[in-house]
């Protein structure tokens, strides 16, 4: 359970979001440095982008896998389009796992940080996601992740 006075709580580290100029190549490239499998390429146009999912499986069953999310923008003028044409390829963002994101969406508006989406969206593996303004969390992007079940 979490309250205002607390915060929200993080889980885990869900995946860190690199921008890529071209998808496929990056896939390749990841998956000859890392062995990393590939478990979704999906196309998500709400959020302008196709993306990968690379799974980085924990040797401790008891602890889920996080992922390496490779985003190829749709266009320039989609967030990681603009964000490609500004600084390059990169760190785009940082995804961390919460119980439920609608809850700490509430929280954190309550405390004044800036929660960029108005409900949560839909996000790569059936997941529910929220962005939050990267200038209320010292210049990184982050979003937020309630995984599909639980
Ligand atoms: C922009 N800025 C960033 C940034 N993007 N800073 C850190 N990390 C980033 N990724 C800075 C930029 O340098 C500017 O700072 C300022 O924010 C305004 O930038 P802008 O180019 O004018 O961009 P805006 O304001 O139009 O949009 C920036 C935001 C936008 C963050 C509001 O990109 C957004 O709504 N992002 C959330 C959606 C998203 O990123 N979707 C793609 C991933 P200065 O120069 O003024 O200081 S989709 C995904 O991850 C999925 C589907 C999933 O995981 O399942
Ligand atoms: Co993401």
């Amino acid at each position: 359970v979490t309250d205002v006075l607390d915060g929200v709580r993080l889980t885990r580290i869900d995946h860190v979001g690199i921008a890529v100029t071209n998808l496929d190549e990056a896939i390749e490239r990841y998956r000859a440095t890392f062995g990393l499998a590939v478990v979704a390429v999906e196309t998500n146009p709400a959020q302008g982008v196709r993306e990968a999912m690379l799974k980085i499986s924990s040797s401790d069953v008891a602890t889920p896998s996080s992922y390496v999310q490779l985003l190829e923008p749709l266009g320039p003028d989609t967030p990681v389009g603009k964000f490609l044409a500004r600084r390059g390829e990169g760190i785009h963002h940082i995804g961390y796992g919460v119980e439920d994101v609608a809850a700490a969406m509430e929280i954190l508006t309550q405390q004044g940080i800036r929660v960029l989406d108005e409900r949560p969206r839909h996000g790569s593996l059936g997941a529910s996601i929220a962005f939050i303004h990267p200038k209320d969390l010292n210049g990184v992007l982050t979003e937020l992740v309630q995984a599909a079940h639980g």
